[in-house]
């Protein structure tokens, strides 16, 4: 099983311990291929790889994947692309939104072709990410 994880990196790194914990997670079940979302020396300023090199391996990478996790706590452009790209693709979508924190977009709250669930705390979100893999 391959599984695409999207996570925040230029739109802000706070989450990325949580990141990293649920990558760990979807390890356990599959291969993930894009670890590095989770790499806690990763910061905003990018990877070094020029952007159309990460684009096109990235692009490549989502049209593989069986699934997609994305935490979308913190607002990210890129993550809001590679959601809209898995769903035209038909992929499976569960996205990750923290309770509390600021409203997620109706793009993605509103759109029933993506699997949308809140949690309160990592353990709670592990959980819901066991049980999506499974069903
Ligand atoms: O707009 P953002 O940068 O927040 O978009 C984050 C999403 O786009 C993640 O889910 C990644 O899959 C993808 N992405 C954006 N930038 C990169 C990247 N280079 N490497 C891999 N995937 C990326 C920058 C990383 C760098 C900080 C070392």
């Amino acid at each position: 099983m391959k599984i695409y994880f999207a996570g925040s990196i230029r739109g802000g790194r706070e989450d990325k311990e949580i990141y990293s914990e649920m990558i760990g997670r979807l390890k356990k079940r599959g291969v993930v291929l894009t670890e590095h979302v989770g790499n806690k020396d990763l910061e905003e300023s990018g990877e070094i790889m020029p952007d159309e090199e990460i684009f096109k391996r990235d692009v490549k990478w989502l049209k593989s994947a069986d699934f997609v996790v994305a935490e979308v706590t913190t607002a990210s452009l890129g993550v809001g692309y590679e959601i809209g790209l898995a769903e035209a693709l038909g992929k499976k979508i569960l996205c990750l939104h923290r309770h509390r924190d600021r409203r997620l977009s109706a793009m993605i709250a509103g759109n029933k072709n993506v699997t949308t669930a809140f949690y309160n705390d990592v353990s709670e979100a592990l959980r819901i990410i066991d049980n999506f893999l499974s069903g």
